[in-house]
């Protein structure tokens, strides 16, 4: 294997360790230099780095799967910075070692991802108790998901054993974060319908619980009214566990009204669903899912990346284009190539 090395602050080329052991030791000691050196690598698409990541990855799995796994969502300017910001400071206090990842496959290397202003979280992201880490840039969603959970990893095997993973409310990418968390939160804002929230009916059926953020100042009375109208509609729908209606609550990440309350339900549902063996059942799930979706971005790099299919691709697609192939044809074609790699 070739050594893996990477860029440093000053345009440097800095050589770093091609092995395993190194960054499996860092992470498990919580070096923080260390740790950011591993998520760098699993984040790489040089395929050297790929493969040693797969490596520490093995030997920090079993390390992980101890914390709280949170994931949050809501609509742009809902509140979400400001309320892990709070609610990140409180857990913090309390003694927790919290890991904050985002999911936004939009975002780019310039900026403009999630937590790419960091001066929301400027509190928090100078706790030695907290490491945040923006959103990984491009790539299909399924690679930013991989990432993610392989950061996951990195940061439960570092002792970290509150982990919230945020996402924007507004895609395919809540889905995805639900299928990587125990507890999915769902904020809100009173007085603004569903569709102006951009908050579709499936996201609520993702949800463990709802909380109508910034019920502060004048919106305290308007929030309270949201709440029974999102408590009505939550009874309604499907509920991914029978020994759990997810909550609608209020609160204020400003004020921090509320905040409390929020921890003590996840609390709650983590004890519930781990007598009942629904938690330890979504765990098995969602390593299934894991597998699936590894195996599924591996088939569709190999397709990809098959010299016969690159050169057919242009052909046949202007032959479909044209009339001249039949789809189904065009697809039988090129997936052969698939099964003589
Ligand atoms: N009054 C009030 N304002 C809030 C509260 N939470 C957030 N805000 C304000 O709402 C604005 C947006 O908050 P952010 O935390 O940046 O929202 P976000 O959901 O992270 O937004 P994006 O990162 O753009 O998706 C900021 O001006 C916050 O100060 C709250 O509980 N009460
Ligand atoms: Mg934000």
């Amino acid at each position: 294997m070739t050594p893996a090395s990477g860029i440093g602050n000053n345009g440097s080329t800095i050589m770093t360790s091609d092995d395993p052991q190194y960054y499996i030791k860092g992470v498990l000691g919580r070096n923080r230099r260390i740790i950011a050196k591993t998520i760098t690598l699993i984040e790489s698409s040089l395929p050297a780095h790929q493969e040693l990541s797969k490596l520490i990855i093995d030997g920090l799995l079993p390390h992980s799967g101890k914390a709280v796994r949170l994931g949050i969502t809501g609509v742009p300017g809902v509140g979400k910075s400001t309320f892990i910001e709070s609610f990140g400071l409180d857990l913090i206090e309390q003694g927790h070692h919290l890991g904050v990842l985002a999911i936004d496959p939009s975002s780019k290397k310039s900026g403009g991802s999630v937590m790419g202003d960091k001066t929301r979280m400027e509190k928090l992201s100078v706790q030695d108790k907290a490491f945040i880490r923006p959103s990984p840039s491009g790539g299909t969603l399924g690679g930013v998901a991989r990432k993610t959970r392989e950061t996951m990893v990195v940061c439960e095997a570092a002792g970290f054993d509150v982990i919230i993973v945020e996402t924007m409310g507004v895609g395919q990418s809540e889905i995805m974060v639900a299928s990587m968390v125990d507890f999915f939160l769902v904020l809100m804002l009173a007085g603004a319908g569903d569709e102006l929230q951009g908050i579709k009916k499936g996201v609520l059926e993702l949800a463990d619980a709802i909380a109508i953020n910034k019920a502060d100042g004048d919106n305290i009375e308007k929030a309270k009214e949201a709440r029974k109208e999102y408590q009505t509609a939550m009874n309604l729908l499907y509920h991914t566990s029978p020994v759990w209606t997810p909550p609608v609550l209020t609160c204020s990440a400003i004020t921090k009204k509320g905040l409390d309350e929020i921890w003590k339900i996840i609390q709650e549902h983590r004890t519930k669903l781990t007598a009942s063996g629904d938690l330890d059942e979504k765990r098995k799930q969602q390593a299934l899912d894991w597998m699936w979706s590894l195996v599924e971005e591996g088939l569709r790099e190999n397709f990809y990346r098959n010299s016969a299919v690159q050169k057919l691709l242009p052909k046949i697609t202007a032959k479909v284009e044209k009339g001249k192939t039949a789809p189904t044809l065009a697809a039988a074609e090129l997936l052969k190539f698939l099964q003589r790699s």
